[in-house]
């Protein structure tokens, strides 16, 4: 029994995105969005890209996922028989406005996500919208370039308007944009945060790429504040029970030394990886130490970014969110000498840590750092905080039984719950956790379905074999208790 007390009314659940899990590519009209020109790849093999368009000799794993598309009733049942609480999940854009800039909205898009998020309620589930998930429009790539474009500003905000109109009364919940600084990073953040796309077919999406151009990515992620904010207030004016946030890549960052420098350096990534964004859509306003840390350091014109930060500041003032949300998966170091140990992970390396131990993917794994990021973040911010992606990613075999027995996945989950409570007995105000890829999902930075999250197991494979029919792990059912007694039986 867990010491430590949950508030009533905590959001349980999980977490999904629609390019990593809702196939139905080309489904009753639906427009290609950028993941669909993605290619599947491994843990030592980048994804490539075709932005030009589907070549027919590429496997592309956004194009059936799991099938969510047609398997959402059974898939919200069984989230709904786990007692989920809330269920986040992401639109795509091209489902609604097929090429972005569409006249008119495509209505079987609207029917499907209605459906979906009725579903939810039958199960007395909240439903939590990412508006925007590592997805753009393709065809909106090729006609304007992607977000360091300011048209494709209000035509983002029309699809949010179209989304918080027509789902009024049934989605309280929304996040803007996920990870949005992931846009800081490279060429992951340009194809997947951005739209931005590589001018050639089988460019590298992530380590590697040479087609990246810092201009490009922080006026696009400029631009990206601003539509946030207005989607913000406009939430608030069409319906006062909105509650919008901003989702942010959690990075925590320790010093690897105590050496001064060493401190300096993480402090200086803490603030890249996590409060360059945080501040602008908490605070409403660039930090004072954006011109000289980040711009001037990665040559972009400073100049340039003080005219757009002066020009938009009443808009992102009048936009704040109204909570913060994270993912959090591990923590890193930082360090001025080369320790020669790098630490693996999504978005984020840094040095290598050597009190913790890493996933099969060598992600590190540092439940304590979940506190500490908490605690850091709410004393800076002062505004509810939600966990919306934290998991474990690993290779499931079955059991001599046939099952899947993963008790890793129930000890890493333990450890994390148990944090957040320490946290949330400091004070924290923590509104939820939903746990990531709640059932198989593509994995975002390798492709594959080989690297499983879920509760729930989906029968196929990194090479699109298998029938899809969903299968029950044992943290199904642990995970089920956790949330009948609100935290309080971890098992
Ligand atoms: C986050 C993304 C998710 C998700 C998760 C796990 O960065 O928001 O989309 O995929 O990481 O990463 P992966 O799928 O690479 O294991």
């Amino acid at each position: 029994m867990s010491d430590y007390k949950f508030p009533e009314g905590f959001l349980w659940g999980g977490a999904t995105a629609a390019n990593q899990f809702e196939g139905g590519y080309d489904a009753d009209g639906k427009g290609l969005s950028v993941p669909d020109v993605i290619m599947g790849g491994t843990v030592d093999t980048p994804r490539l890209i075709t932005p030009a368009g589907v070549r027919p000799e590429a496997y592309y794993p956004s194009h059936e996922a799991i099938d969510f598309y047609h398997h959402y009733e059974e898939d919200i049942d069984l989230f709904g028989e786990m007692g989920f609480k809330c269920f986040r999940l992401s639109t795509q854009w091209s489902r609604i406005f097929p090429n972005g800039d569409d006249e008119k909205p495509c209505q079987a898009g609207i029917d499907f996500y209605r459906n979906v998020f009725e579903r939810c309620k039958k199960n007395g589930i909240e439903p939590l919208v990412t508006i925007s998930h590592y997805e753009f429009p393709l065809a909106l790539s090729h006609k304007y370039g992607g977000w360091d474009n300011p048209k494709v500003i209000d035509l983002w905000v029309r699809f949010c308007e179209l989304l918080f109109t027509e789902y009024k009364g049934l989605v309280k919940y929304w996040l803007t944009f996920n990870e949005i600084n992931c846009a800081m990073m490279g060429a992951f953040g340009n194809v997947m945060g951005l739209g931005i796309l590589p001018a050639d077919d089988w460019a590298m999406t992530f380590t590697g790429a040479d087609w990246d151009d810092p201009q490009r990515r922080f006026e696009g992620l400029h631009n990206q504040f601003v539509a946030s904010a207005k989607a913000v207030k406009l939430a608030h004016e069409i319906d006062s029970a909105n509650k919008v946030g901003c989702m942010i890549a959690g990075n925590a960052t320790y010093p690897r030394t105590c050496k001064p420098a060493d401190v300096q350096l993480a402090t200086e990534v803490m603030r890249e990886n996590n409060f360059y964004c945080g501040d602008v859509q908490v605070r409403g306003a660039y930090p004072v130490w954006a011109e000289h840390q980040i711009w001037e350091r990665d040559g972009v014109d400073v100049a340039r970014m003080k005219e757009l930060a002066a020009r938009d500041a009443e808009v992102l003032k009048a936009g704040t969110v109204d909570f913060y949300s994270f993912s959090y998966y591990m923590s890193a170091t930082a360090a001025t000498e080369d320790t020669g140990e790098a630490s693996g992970g999504n978005i984020f390396g840094g040095a290598g840590n050597p009190y913790i131990k890493a996933s099969d993917w060598g992600w590190p794994i540092d439940p304590a750092g979940l506190r500490w990021y908490l605690e850091e973040v709410y004393d800076r911010y002062q505004v509810p905080l939600m966990i919306v992606e934290n998991g474990l990613g690993a290779n499931d075999e079955r059991g001599e039984d046939g099952k899947i027995h993963d008790s890793y996945r129930i000890d890493y989950m333990r450890d994390h719950i148990v944090e957040m409570g320490k946290a949330i007995q400091d004070g924290v105000d923590l509104m939820g956790y939903t746990m990531w890829g709640c059932i198989d999902l593509v994995s975002a930075s390798t492709g594959e379905m080989k690297k499983r999250y879920g509760f729930i197991y989906v029968d196929k494979d990194n090479n699109g074999n298998g029938d899809l029919h969903r299968e029950k792990k044992d943290s199904f059912d642990w995970y089920r208790q956790v949330i009948a007694t609100n935290g309080k039986d971890l098992g």
